[in-house]
């Protein structure tokens, strides 16, 4: 499986022009930002220049916005990273790499330009970090990228995760180092402002967690604010109480920053025998952003998919089975509140 995702993603990249720079989108979380700068650094070490495009707030690759981004530029293709698996060519008659490892929304196979790589069905599920690496070692010797592998690892599965790639990372670098990489990466999506480009600068930059961490490069102040931006609104957050509906417990906040998950997450392990709904009203204009987390073994996708309201879209109700939720306009979210018994 792991030499398939690596000789497939460098045998799609035979189809790119090595005179024109591939287009690398990909996620803004831990995972996202580590898959873009594995992909950047592995391309230019076989030859190909990359151009890093972040994906994030209420963006999507595959849309009207980044398309007109990208007509005018000179690129070879593209690489998308960590946001979504869905067989489409995000410029049509340029060729398309997506690598990715949520569940699949619709049959998504490789067809023509566009190659699909979908870790969901290998267990346990990589994350796309790892899927990059993979990806990177095809193409070049890639054994000092190690640690961002290891970044997308803990950011999206935590430092237990059953990789050995993580356990070598763990020796060479420390678990502590990785974690406290991690924490930073992930606090600028979450601020109100959302300015991601000082996280991928570093980890484009460091060659190691400690080097991330040691201030030699610039935009670590810049994390360190927007994590204790991000630590006010969720110290704050905790102290809302959950609204019991049936099985589901529904807690509403209102802050520009991305906290739902924290705060769904929280409440998960206090209440085991619900389904916690952890919805922001603050985060973006127009919109209600939910993130659905339980400790009961219950599929969330399969339950999201019978209480949607008739405008849910890909905004909605994608991800993992442990960890979903989604983004309704204001009007679906009232139906949404209905159809859970919460109206
Ligand atoms: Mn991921």
């Amino acid at each position: 499986m792991a030499m398939d995702t690596g000789e497939t993603f460098k045998a799609a990249l035979a189809g790119f022009d090595p005179g024109r720079p591939v287009a690398v989108l990909c996620h803004n979380d831990a995972d996202g930002l580590s898959a873009g700068a594995l992909f950047k650094r592995a391309l230019g070490r076989a030859g190909h220049d990359a151009v890093v495009r972040v994906v994030g707030r209420g963006e999507s690759a595959w849309s009207e916005e980044i398309r007109a981004e990208f007509a005018g530029r000179e690129v070879s293709g593209f690489v998308v990273g960590d946001l979504g698996t869905r067989a489409e060519a995000v410029l049509p008659g340029l060729p398309t790499v997506v690598v990715d490892h949520h569940v699949p929304r619709r049959a998504a196979e490789s067809f023509g330009d566009v190659t699909v790589l979908s870790g969901y069905a290998e267990d346990p599920v990589p994350t796309t970090s790892l899927m990059a690496y993979r990806c990177a070692s095809a193409l070049a010797p890639s054994d000092d990228l190690l640690w961002l592998c290891a970044v997308g690892l803990v950011g999206d599965l935590g430092d237990k995760a059953p990789f050995p790639e993580l356990a070598a990372a763990k020796k060479l670098y420390t678990a502590t180092a990785i974690r406290d990489a991690v924490s930073l990466i992930n606090a600028p999506r979450r601020t109100a402002t959302g300015d991601y480009g000082p996280a991928l600068d570093l980890l484009l930059a460091a060659d190691s967690p400690k080097d991330l961490l040691s201030g030699r490069h610039p935009g670590l102040d810049a994390l360190h604010a927007a994590r204790e931006e991000v630590k006010a609104a969720t110290e704050a957050a905790k102290k809302i109480a959950p609204r019991m509906f049936g099985d589901f417990a529904l807690i509403e906040m209102d802050s520009g920053c991305q906290i739902h998950p924290l705060i769904a997450q929280t409440w998960r392990m206090r209440l085991k025998d619900k389904v916690v709904l952890a919805a922001n009203h603050g985060y973006r204009v127009g919109w209600v952003h939910f993130a659905a987390r339980t400790a009961l073994p219950r599929n969330l996708i399969a339950l999201l998919r019978e209480v949607a309201p008739p405008g849910a879209d890909d905004n909605y109700g994608g991800g993992h089975e442990q960890a979903s939720g989604g983004a309704l306009r204001l009007d679906d979210w009232a139906v949404f509140l209905r159809n859970i018994g919460a109206a």
